[in-house]
């Protein structure tokens, strides 16, 4: 049977949801519900959630005053909350803190060492924590982590290691084989780039509990928590009860696990990986760019974090999410531009869109009382482009049919038409087309505006069309 498993990471709750974080999330809600309506809503498995573990964490809640895990409670709560304020339709929220998880992760930590790919080492190096990964030298930037623009810390420890040496010739192997799928292929080449320089050491899974107290615990050492990568990568499987649980069954691999480039070594060598040593087959990995807002990088010192709340107050979650998702391409490094939203808004909702719904019905209502027969045929409109991820380009699929129909209306002038019963026929045929037309729109459009979708096929489908009472995307 059919099935698609689709996964976002699961986001640090260090700091509350911006709209880095819900472009990702909202790229998988739009192709879940597309899969949802291809193959049925009980195949298809749609998983987020949040990273609470590590110092970083540790750090935040500290700041604050509050318990690790009333910390996490509280944060986790804000993506949920900014999740639901969007319309995101996810199946499960995982979270690193749930129970489950961490008992599962505790299995396969032990399995790992079972399996011999562990080995315990002395680490001397610089850590960062707003990365949580050992930086070299060479990295900095003025003695500093040039990401977070702090000094990394200097740590000497006893930690467990993952052997990723022994994998990497099989990583290799696989991602040429396409047997472990990158996408945009510049990304893949990036990765296999990054292996052939030999740049990959093997990674740590632990931390010793004085520096990382916030973890799961290493089961066989006292001294020891889990790292949060271990931790945080595993979450994919986790969430399905792997490895006996029937969704785990069913859905592993993943269809689709989309991220930013920030995170994609981590996904390309530490995942596959762990995968590989579990014996368990490759997932498809989808490389989104790293954005900015107004040419600067999102931060709270600049105080340009841009909150997908707001977004929502001001435009309604499926506005806000065409508006993201229309800007640029997915995989394209971008620029957020929040002061063309209005415009675009305008341009392509209220004067595109909304005014064809606005005319055709109009007219259908007054040329033809309302009166008019579409064979309901569904074209497909947008759908080779969903298939393949491109997001953007399946809304601009969609839109070129709303700009050629709302120039054929001005082209062929219907009111003029409807001067002269000689030319009822043509007419008629017209707006026929033109229903078909938007029929076909609102189809397309159900990934991405299932309300406004609803809302126009209602329309468009009466009994009695009529034109809505009111706007559907009203001028600001
Ligand atoms: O890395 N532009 O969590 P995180 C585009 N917990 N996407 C962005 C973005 C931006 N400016 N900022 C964030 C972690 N994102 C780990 C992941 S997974 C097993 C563990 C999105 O909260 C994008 O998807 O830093 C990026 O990969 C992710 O948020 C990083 O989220």
């Amino acid at each position: 049977m059919e099935k698609f498993y689709i996964t976002t990471p699961i986001y640090y709750v260090n700091d509350k949801p911006h709209i880095g974080h819900a472009y990702t999330t909202i790229v998988a809600d739009v192709l879940a519900r597309y899969w949802r309506a291809q193959i049925g809503e009980d195949n298809v498995y749609f998983l987020t959630g949040t990273d609470e573990h590590g110092a970083k964490i540790a750090e935040a809640a500290e700041a604050e005053g509050i318990e690790p895990q009333a910390f996490t409670d509280k944060v986790s709560q804000k993506f949920k909350d900014a999740w639901s304020n969007m319309e995101i339709d996810y199946n499960h929220f995982i979270r690193t803190t749930d129970k489950e998880h961490v008992k599962i992760i505790t299995d396969i930590l032990n399995t790992l060492k079972d399996k011999g790919v562990l080995y315990e080492d002395n680490y001397e190096g610089l850590y960062c924590v707003g990365c949580e990964k050992f930086i070299t030298e060479g990295e900095l930037v003025d003695g500093k982590c040039p990401d977070h623009n702090k000094e990394p810390d200097n740590v000497t420890e006893k930690n467990w290691f993952f052997k990723l040496s022994d994998f990497l010739p099989k990583i290799k192997a696989a991602i040429e084989s396409g047997e472990l799928a990158i996408y945009p292929e510049s990304r893949k080449n990036e990765v296999l780039g990054l292996i052939d320089k030999q740049h990959v050491p093997d990674f740590s899974i632990s931390r010793s509990k004085k520096s990382v107290p916030w973890g799961v615990d290493l089961p066989w050492d006292d001294d020891q928590k889990t790292y949060v990568w271990v931790d945080a990568l595993s979450n994919y499987i986790t969430a399905l009860d792997y490895p006996k649980g029937e969704d785990f069954k069913k859905y592993w691999p993943a269809d689709a696990q989309f991220m930013a480039l920030d995170i994609l070594k981590f996904h390309a060598l530490y995942w596959p990986a762990i995968l590989m040593a579990l014996d368990l087959p490759m997932p498809k990995l989808y490389i989104h760019g790293f954005f900015t807002i107004d040419g600067q990088k999102m931060s709270k010192t600049l105080g340009n974090v841009i909150d997908p709340n707001e977004l929502v107050e001001q435009y309604g979650a499926e506005v806000s999410k065409y508006l993201i998702l229309s800007q640029f391409s997915f995989g394209q490094e971008s620029d957020i531009r929040v002061e063309d939203f209005p415009v675009k808004y305008n341009a392509d909702l209220v004067n595109g869109l909304g005014n064809l719904v606005n005319r055709v019905t109009n007219m259908i209502e007054k040329y033809l009382d309302g009166q008019i027969e579409i064979d309901t045929k569904d074209m497909g409109l947008g759908s080779e482009e969903l298939k393949q991820l491109r997001f953007r380009e399946a809304l601009l699929t969609i839109w070129q049919v709303i700009a050629k129909d709302n120039s054929l209306i001005d082209q062929e002038k219907p009111w003029e038409l409807a001067k002269d019963e000689a030319n009822k026929d043509k007419l008629k045929s017209l707006l026929k087309e033109l229903s078909l037309d938007l029929y076909n729109i609102a189809l397309a459009l159900k990934p991405f505006m299932p309300n406004k979708s609803k809302e126009i096929l209602d329309i468009i489908t009466a009994k009695k069309v009529t034109k809505p009472s009111e706007p559907l995307f009203p001028r600001l």
